[in-house]
């Protein structure tokens, strides 16, 4: 990938964002993209681990059984996020270390591994952004209906307040859910991920109980004084052309994609869900009162991650709504994902047009770039975060209450149905030997955070 409008600028880092007083610099990453160890210390199985096993299910038969071996090198880890000076860590835990069969009986050895992870990163100064589900269920849970179960909405909840009465004093922000359309989707509709259903529409109970979870789970973490956060894969959709076929089919897909999953939690309400050819009730799965358990507990903040826009035309197939087409003469990265900066402009004014007074402030959670083995040095990962933050501060400039830009990733790890063929971290992993050595990037975003910080500080 190249950009040519940009090159940017190792020793020529902005201190010109201009953010909000307390805005956080942050990097994320998930629980089975790293931490390995996946039968020590009483971890049950997840979906995950399931799902890797099967043949021709992730690229060359990666697995996440080892990753980064984060779980036994989170210090080490933690002295890369301090190099960084980071605000914040966001990571997630994995249910299936708390409650080995996702109910019931917890792991005393898995809540002592995120209190140490979570101590060692406030002595370090920096602050945790947990999230809840970033989509390793315990297996034990998929084997009674995972998602589509109703049931697993109240185990989730109870598993986050296990750990809201753990870490809760020394947790201010809780996220959630990560990116419920992209676990639905790719888990449940199309079985490109675990669990590895292939139910097309018929997946989305899956992503009502998802939200009836983050619901109940909400209502826990507030009663306990505890902030709340959910954290979206959000998309600006653009149609392919003006026509009234092309724009039928973009807003289809939008409703799928984005307002499926942020109006119920900000306006109470789902879309039309009929431009899907959806039923009301998704199935069956919407029971009365539900909306209410979603919405009513508010959020603190909306987790934005961003990657691209997606174009949309009408559908060449019939069994679907729209058709995904690619975005020509922008530059793509390389896991062939369409580089539009200005696409995280958009997507947050829409947000704030679209929700108004509905909208909590925003945080990016995740964005960033993969490059490969091959395309190392990472010019282009510093770019795409250059022209990303660019944009995220025109939005700011604008008016849209943005609070803090965590990218993905701190480390090179599994990336999911891909293995480890994309490398998405400031750090390069040798997996073979678990060696880290931060990369360009590193560096880069390191001396912008530092810039910012002493503009701050004047
Ligand atoms: O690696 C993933 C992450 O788990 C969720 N958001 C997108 C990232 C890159 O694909």
């Amino acid at each position: 990938m190249s950009l040519p409008h940009i090159h940017a600028r190792e020793a020529d880092v902005p201190d010109r964002y201009d953010l909000p007083p307390g805005f956080r610099w942050g990097a994320a990453t998930a629980a089975y993209q790293i931490e390995g160890a996946v039968a020590e210390d009483g971890r049950g199985p997840s979906v995950w681990d399931a799902f890797v096993a099967r043949p021709g299910a992730v690229r060359d038969g990666h697995t996440g059984a080892v990753a980064c071996d984060h779980y036994h090198r989170y210090p080490e880890d933690i002295e890369l996020m301090r190099g960084l000076g980071l605000d914040g860590y966001r990571f997630s835990i994995a249910w299936p270390r708390i409650q080995p069969t996702g109910a019931g009986a917890v792991n005393p050895a898995g809540l002592a591994f995120y209190d140490r992870l979570v101590d060692a990163l406030l002595d370090a100064g920096i602050t945790p952004l947990p999230t809840l589900f970033h989509w390793d269920l315990p297996q034990a849970l998929e084997d009674t209906g995972g998602w589509l179960d109703r049931d697993t909405a109240y185990r989730f909840a109870e598993y986050a307040t296990v750990m809201a009465d753990r870490l809760g004093d020394r947790i201010p922000t809780w996220i959630t859910l990560n990116e419920p359309f992209v676990h639905t989707v790719f888990g449940y509709a199309l079985g490109t991920h675990a669990p590895g259903r292939a139910l097309m529409f018929e997946a989305l109970p899956a992503a009502h109980h998802q939200l009836l979870g983050h619901g109940l789970a909400a209502a826990a973490l507030h009663e306990r004084g505890l902030g709340v956060m959910l954290s979206n894969n959000l998309t600006p959709v653009e149609p392919a052309s003006a026509s009234d076929a092309d724009l039928a089919a973009a807003h289809a897909y939008d409703t799928l994609h984005n307002r499926l999953f942020t109006d119920p939690v900000l306006l109470g309400r789902y879309p039309d869900l009929s431009v899907l050819g959806v039923p009301d009730d998704i199935y069956g799965a919407v029971r009365p009162g539900d909306l209410e358990l979603i919405h009513t507990p508010g959020l603190d903040g909306l987790g934005v991650n961003y990657y691209n826009p997606t174009r949309i035309a009408a559908p060449t197939d019939p069994g679907l709504p729209f058709d995904l087409v690619d975005i020509p003469d922008v530059p793509h990265t390389a896991f062939g994902w369409p580089v539009v900066p200005d696409g995280l402009t958009r997507l947050l004014l829409d947000l704030r047009d679209t929700y108004g007074q509905a909208l909590p402030p925003l945080t990016i959670t995740e964005n960033g770039c993969s490059v490969t083995e091959e395309t190392d040095p990472d010019q282009p990962r510093i770019d795409y975060l250059a022209t990303h933050l660019d944009a995220l501060a025109q939005a700011a400039a604008e008016g849209v209450d943005v609070r803090g830009y965590y990218t993905w990733s701190l480390l090179d790890n599994f990336e999911w149905a891909e293995g480890y063929h994309q490398r998405f971290g400031l750090v390069h992993v040798d997996f073979a030997t678990q060696k880290r050595t931060p990369r360009a990037s590193y560096t880069w975003y390191r001396d912008l955070i530092s810039a910012h910080r002493s503009v701050r500080e004047r």
